[in-house]
């Protein structure tokens, strides 16, 4: 209860921030986008992972109001850059099952993506796990988002119950590899087949694949190799305060 409360005031009292972690282009390790990621510094405790405090919000329903927080955020935070000259890459905000299960959720993003100018709109992607799609609602959502042209990355992917004749169906933008598949990825041969059969499958889906979790150069290298064109993780960045996201980002030309 005590936690519920804090989550409300936070909401309130701007205690929420936004840390932003560098997708590349493996071949140059070129930004090619940020992935938005919530950050809680509460009052009394301190900085609270967002594992600690997201499953609750999600129970609660507070979500919903957080995820709407985190989408105008990073919507401000690209006209921010933009305003100061800089040359802009997508950001990809995380979306929970509740919100997605919600009938007015993409009607509602839609909505606030259309009243922004091309330059903007066309700068935000959403991120979703697999396990959000078991519902026919979220179904829906997502192929009123699809539809709208918004860019929706599958999350995690490899990890949940896929449902790949779901997937096939959907105009998915990229398939996201859980980190959980490329641990250890440069020097273990049972896992290396594993990862390569489901970046098989990413290639009869024609979508493509962002590796999550890159934490050695070995595994950039096999991934690189393996012909995956993008990756995030430590080895490239850990997520980046918005400040020193935005040095990252080019001028203008
Ligand atoms: O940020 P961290 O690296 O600790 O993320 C932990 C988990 O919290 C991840 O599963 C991530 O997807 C989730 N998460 C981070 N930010 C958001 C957000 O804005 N909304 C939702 N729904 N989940 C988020
Ligand atoms: O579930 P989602 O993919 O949104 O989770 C992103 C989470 O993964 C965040 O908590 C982020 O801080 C974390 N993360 C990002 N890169 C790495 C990495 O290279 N190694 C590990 N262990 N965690 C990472
Ligand atoms: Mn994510
Ligand atoms: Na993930």
């Amino acid at each position: 209860l005590e936690l519920e409360r804090d989550l409300r005031r936070a909401l309130q009292e701007g205690q929420f921030r936004l840390v932003y972690q560098p997708q590349v282009a493996l071949d140059k390790a070129e930004l090619i986008g940020f992935e938005a990621l919530l950050r809680w510094r509460h009052p009394e405790r301190g900085e609270i992972a967002p594992n600690d405090f997201i499953p609750f919000a999600e129970q609660t329903g507070i979500i919903c109001r957080i995820g709407e927080w985190a989408l105008d955020c990073a919507i401000w935070q690209i006209k921010a850059w933009h305003e100061a000259g800089l040359a802009l890459v997508p950001i990809s905000v995380n979306v929970s099952a509740l919100q997605l299960a919600q009938p007015l959720f993409a009607q509602t993003v839609i909505a606030r993506l259309d009243a922004l100018p091309a330059y903007l709109r066309s700068q935000i992607a959403l991120e979703l796990t697999e396990s959000t799609l078991m519902h026919e609602q979220a179904l829906d959502s997502v192929h009123q988002l699809t539809e709208a042209e918004i860019p929706i990355f599958m999350d995690d992917f490899g990890t949940g119950y896929s449902n790949l004749s779901t997937i096939s169906q959907l105009a998915l933008s990229k398939l996201k590899f859980d980190r959980s598949l490329i641990k250890n990825i440069g020097n273990d041969a049972a896992h290396q087949r594993v990862c390569r059969a489901l970046l098989d499958l990413a290639d009869a889906l024609a979508l493509d694949v962002i590796a999550e979790g890159v934490e050695t150069q070995e595994e950039a290298q096999w991934l690189a190799q393996q012909g995956v064109l993008y990756a995030q993780g430590y080895w490239f960045s850990r997520p980046l305060e918005s400040q020193i996201a935005a040095q990252h980002l080019k001028p203008k030309t």
